[in-house]
């Protein structure tokens, strides 16, 4: 993979790391193609990205077309029913790596999510390769993304860098936030990293800044991005470190936070 891709696809467009990550990612190609479900586009009053739903078969294969690498954020990006995370997450997933393997796409950065590990402790120090423990659907429906990217790689030669993202905001939350902050800046570093470090074959990495809380040892899969994160929630500490959960709570006690308090989803 050379350093300028030829044609970039990006999911999610429309949605707040899709728009944070645009410029970044309009650069390292020849041309961006940006896509997102009809509605979120209109209401970012966005005409030049493509409509596609990614529940959609037909429509997720004419997108692939001509595409060499994808970054995808598309998705429902929250725990919710399973019914709601089925389309996007598990068939959107499916028919994307179907489309990509069809269209002889290289690689695929998919933002996973800390939520693959969100029932480990905050008192644990989990690294990609422990056994995953996913706090809801939405969790689950990324773990799955993950074995997905595994099997069309291994079957298939498509290179997968799964980013489990922690909490991508402009500046941390809350105290939980404190391990779990990626930065603006090294959002940007990770994905250009996942995108263009050659020979990168199959790759799970969380994807957080460099914060002295952090609770993921990513440094093995870091150094193979070549990710050196560089900025550090601790100096947020101040200003975010009072707000937290009920004590003992399971919000408090396990890294997911307030997805340990959605659901169950009873009828
Ligand atoms: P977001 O919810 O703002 O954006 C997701 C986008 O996916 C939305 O624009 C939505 O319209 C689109 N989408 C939903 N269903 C779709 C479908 N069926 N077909 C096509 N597009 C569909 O989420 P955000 O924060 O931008 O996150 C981007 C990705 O990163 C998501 O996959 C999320 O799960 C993941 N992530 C984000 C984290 C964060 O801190 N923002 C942390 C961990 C993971
Ligand atoms: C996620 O996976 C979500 O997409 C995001 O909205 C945040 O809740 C984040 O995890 C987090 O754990 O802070």
């Amino acid at each position: 993979m050379t350093t300028r891709i030829p044609t970039l696809l990006l999911t999610g467009a429309a949605g707040l790391l899709g728009r944070q990550l645009t410029p970044a990612l309009a650069r390292c190609c020849e041309r961006l193609v940006r896509s997102d479900l009809a509605a979120a586009l209109q209401a970012q009053g966005d005409a030049t990205a493509v409509p596609c739903d990614l529940a959609d078969r037909a429509a997720v294969r004419a997108l692939l077309q001509g595409v060499d690498a994808v970054v995808h954020l598309g998705g429902v990006s929250y725990e919710k029913p399973f019914e709601v995370v089925l389309d996007a997450n598990i068939r959107g997933l499916f028919h994307l790596y179907e489309a990509a393997r069809l269209a002889g796409t290289k690689r695929i950065v998919f933002a996973s999510s800390n939520h693959v590990t969100g029932c480990y402790a905050v008192t644990d120090h989990n690294a990609p390769e422990d056994p995953p423990r996913p706090d809801g659907y939405y969790g689950l429906s990324k773990l799955y993304g993950e074995g997905m990217a595994r099997l069309y790689f291994d079957r298939y030669g498509i290179e997968a860098v799964c980013l489990r993202i922690g909490t991508a905001t402009p500046e941390p939350i809350d105290h939980r936030s404190l391990a779990s902050w990626l930065s603006p800046g090294d959002l940007e570093r990770l994905v250009l990293a996942s995108l263009t470090t050659p020979g990168v074959g199959f790759l799970v990495a969380y994807g957080c800044s460099r914060n002295t809380r952090r609770w993921w040892r990513s440094d093995e899969a870091w150094a193979r991005l070549g990710y050196a994160p560089q900025d550090d929630a601790e100096a947020y500490a101040g200003k975010v470190g009072h707000i937290t959960f009920p004590p003992g709570s399971p919000m408090a006690r396990l890294q997911g936070g307030t997805f340990l308090d959605i659901g169950p989803f009873d009828d």
